[in-house]
């Protein structure tokens, strides 16, 4: 922070950088795993902020937690058991609750602090921790999935933060295997896969493992203006069935959303010319 901007610098985007307009620093700590900072903002309402990225806003994070959330789920008949890994705001599980065949979501995050500090600074998206039809565990998520006891799951999200630092593990292929293991049949996954404009390669990377274990992976967008660049995706696999993006039976309304809807959920799929070339033939 200097001069009261919040200025988001990293080596992931080279040569640009989010600035947004700091009213209050509200809270700061060094947790185990990484720098935590929560600031309310003159426009953006409250931002999360580890290790120099920005995690949420309250004014834009409906758009990323709805769209990684609802593609995968209101895809499936009837998602009972869900799994999170990262996501530790709670955004995520807000919305995956809002699916009434639900009964029970699992929430991992590496680091306890960020559950915490959410509660306190972000309650519009950490409140739903706290429901009786929610765990949360403190564990790595790599790890969480190699317990040989763990019960299968219908829908897995990974909502994890970048693959520099502890979710790089996150972004590879023995990770997306434990998804397929830990998965019921016609089960469906959805993981955070970054920006078309800025890490092409790595999108194609994510999505060429994720189809050597799923067989098919296709790549669906968002538009969010606090993260790098105003776009990001998610690279979207079931269990099986054909591609992701052929949804067989109607899309069920998913009651009190303000990006998702049935369209939005079709279109997410639909990629500009330089993307698809590169994510659909290449
Ligand atoms: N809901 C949008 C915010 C996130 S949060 C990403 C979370 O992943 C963080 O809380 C972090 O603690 C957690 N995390 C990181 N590594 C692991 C791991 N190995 N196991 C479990 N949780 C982990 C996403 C932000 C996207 C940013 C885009 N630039």
């Amino acid at each position: 922070i200097k001069d009261g901007w919040f200025r988001e610098e990293s080596s992931q985007w080279p040569g640009q950088a989010m600035s947004i307009k700091v009213a209050k620093v509200l809270h700061t700590e060094k947790s185990k795993f990484q720098d935590v900072l929560v600031f309310q903002s003159e426009t953006y309402g409250n931002v999360l902020v580890l290790d120099g990225v920005i995690q949420c806003t309250e004014r834009d994070e409906f758009s990323y937690q709805e769209m990684i959330a609802h593609i995968p789920l209101n895809a499936h008949p009837n998602p009972k058991r869900v799994l999170v890994i990262g996501g530790g705001d709670g955004g995520v599980v807000r919305e995956v609750l809002k699916h009434e065949s639900v009964d029970h979501v699992d929430l991992v995050d590496i680091d306890e602090a960020v559950p915490r500090v959410s509660k306190t600074y972000l309650p519009h998206m950490a409140a739903l921790l706290n429901d009786n039809r929610c765990s949360v565990h403190i564990a790595d998520g790599f790890a969480y999935l190699q317990d040989p006891k763990l019960e299968k799951y219908d829908v897995i999200i990974t909502d994890s933060s970048d693959p520099v630092g502890p979710a790089s593990a996150l972004f590879q292929p023995p990770y997306f295997q434990l998804l397929h293991n830990a998965l019921n049949p016609g089960g469906h996954i959805s993981t955070q896969s970054e920006c078309l404009w800025l890490h092409l390669p790595f999108i194609k990377s994510i999505q060429d493992s994720v189809k050597k274990i799923f067989e098919v992976a296709e790549y669906a967008f968002t538009t969010i203006p606090t993260y790098p660049s105003g776009q990001i995706g998610f690279v979207i696999a079931k269990k099986a069935g054909g591609p992701p993006r052929d949804v067989k039976a109607p899309l069920r309304t998913v009651p009190g959303c303000r990006y998702y809807n049935n369209n939005v959920h079709k279109a997410a799929f639909v990629l500009p010319e330089f993307g698809r070339v590169l994510i659909e033939e290449g």
